[in-house]
């Protein structure tokens, strides 16, 4: 699925790895072409207009201040916002009646069963029910696969309606204690009146967990025209994007969110029973800009403080034998991550840590570079360095003795807020980051 954007897509950024810098130009004929890859997918144009104005936006303002690395800072965001394009965070699905809508043909049955077996295989007691008492056909079909997979279909005698059917199935459900009822609706080849107010009565009496439209990918964005009736009716929570295997080209996934409001939750990939998928918004995003790229500007970051070596460095301080060899790793640390402010937002835990510390990645270098130049001794004792080492280190780093008086006056600084911490009773956690950096 999504092949021709993924092709596409990769297309219009692969030129931002062969470009050294990026510049406005460069933002804006990438964006150009990552445009027509959109559209060419499918995506509805106001979508894409959204989407292009946002990330040029986040480009010209935070990515190109980025001076070690722009081009993993565009990437970046243009990964957060297709994250945010294609519903965000992805959801559970809430346990109750699960009530499927949407128009004839679009996949509404075979998804019940296919749901029903993934959520078996999840561990749920589930059962299945229908209540589209004009098809027997339907309900047949309904009830072989659950056969099929080893589900309860719950059937009811001949004669009830729709509603009376809902109603009965869900308080059985309830009963005996399922964690799912899957309820099939009927469904029209148009949306008419006596559909909609069947459905909004069994909304209102078996009051669903979740309401979810079953749309097909196939019709592209003309899918999410009726889906946009039945939403302003009942109030859908989650939409089943089905045949998605298909030559459809998936770019109405990224409509959904914006059109609707709400999210995709499963696709289709496939006639078989196994042929379903949770809808991850991040690894779709992932797939789409070639997942090894981001993962590994995520590691990146993520490695940048190993949660032992960081606490080893802690306890040193602690214990006071802090040196500037010290001081030189967590610089490093630091440093590896390249666009700090933008990784750390994504990682909240570090983030938070690191909150009102300024970054200066130029300063990061310089430091670097002064420790480098001294002496093994003198990084383990900075009390031997003298005037005339101080010229020395300067020289051979490149900077200016009042850079290198700089850099011990932060470790310096940094030693008192050891011993201040020390003085506290009982550490309440270790810091991570035990120095201040300033600009
Ligand atoms: N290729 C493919 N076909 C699907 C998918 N989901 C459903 N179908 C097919 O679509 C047709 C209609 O499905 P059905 O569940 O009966 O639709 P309903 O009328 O909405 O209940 C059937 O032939 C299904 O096999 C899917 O994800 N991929
Ligand atoms: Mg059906």
């Amino acid at each position: 699925m999504l092949e021709l954007l993924t092709e596409k897509l990769g297309k219009a950024l692969g030129r931002l790895r062969d470009t050294k810098k990026l510049n406005e130009r460069q933002v804006n004929d990438i964006l150009r072409d990552v445009r027509t890859a959109l559209v060419e997918a499918d995506v509805d144009y106001e979508v894409v207009k959204g989407f292009i104005k946002r990330v040029r936006e986040r480009a010209l303002t935070e990515d190109l201040a980025k001076s070690p690395s722009p081009q993993d800072s565009f990437l970046l965001t243009i990964y957060e916002e297709l994250v945010s394009t294609l519903g965000g965070e992805k959801q559970e699905l809430k346990r109750g009646t699960v009530l499927f809508v949407g128009l004839q043909g679009t996949g509404k049955t075979t998804s019940i069963g296919k749901m029903a077996n993934y959520l078996k295989e999840q561990g749920f007691r589930v059962a299945v029910s229908s209540t589209d008492v004009r098809r027997p056909a339907a309900m047949l079909q309904l009830q072989k696969l659950a056969e099929k997979i080893g589900a309860p279909y719950y059937g009811f005698e001949d004669g009830l309606t729709a509603v009376e059917i809902a109603k009965r199935a869900s308080e059985r459900a309830k009963k005996e204690g399922l964690d799912y009822l899957l309820l099939d609706t009927a469904g029209r080849l148009h949306i008419d009146e006596e559909l909609m107010e069947e459905l909004k009565e069994i909304k209102e009496r078996v009051k669903p967990s979740e309401i979810l439209y079953v749309a097909d990918a196939m019709q592209g964005q003309s899918a999410l025209g009726a889906a946009k009736t039945f939403h302003e009716l009942l109030g859908l929570t989650g939409i089943i994007l089905t045949k998605m295997d298909g030559d459809a080209r998936g770019g109405v996934a990224l409509s959904v969110k914006e059109a609707l409001g709400v999210g995709v939750r499963f696709i289709g990939v496939g006639e078989r029973i196994e042929d379903i998928e949770p809808f991850y918004p991040d690894r779709v995003a992932q797939r789409i800009l070639g997942l090894g790229d981001i993962q590994t500007l995520l590691e990146k970051a993520q490695k940048v403080i190993p949660e032992d070596e960081a606490q080893d460095l802690a306890l040193k301080v602690l214990k006071g034998d802090f040196d500037l060899e010290d001081m030189l790793k967590q610089i490093r640390f630091i440093k590896n991550m390249g666009p700090l402010d933008k990784l750390l937002g994504m990682l909240p835990g570090i983030g938070a840590q690191l909150k009102g510390l300024k970054i200066d990645e130029k300063k990061f270098k310089k430091t670097e570079a002064i420790i480098l130049s001294m002496t093994k001794q003198e990084r383990k004792n900075p009390k031997i360095i003298s005037m005339s080492r101080k010229q020395r280190i300067a020289k051979g780093s490149g900077t200016t003795i009042s850079d290198v008086n700089k850099v011990l006056k932060d470790y310096e600084e940094m030693k008192r807020m050891v011993k201040k911490l020390k003085g506290m009773k009982g550490l309440p956690q270790l810091p991570k980051f035990p120095f201040p950096f300033r600009g």
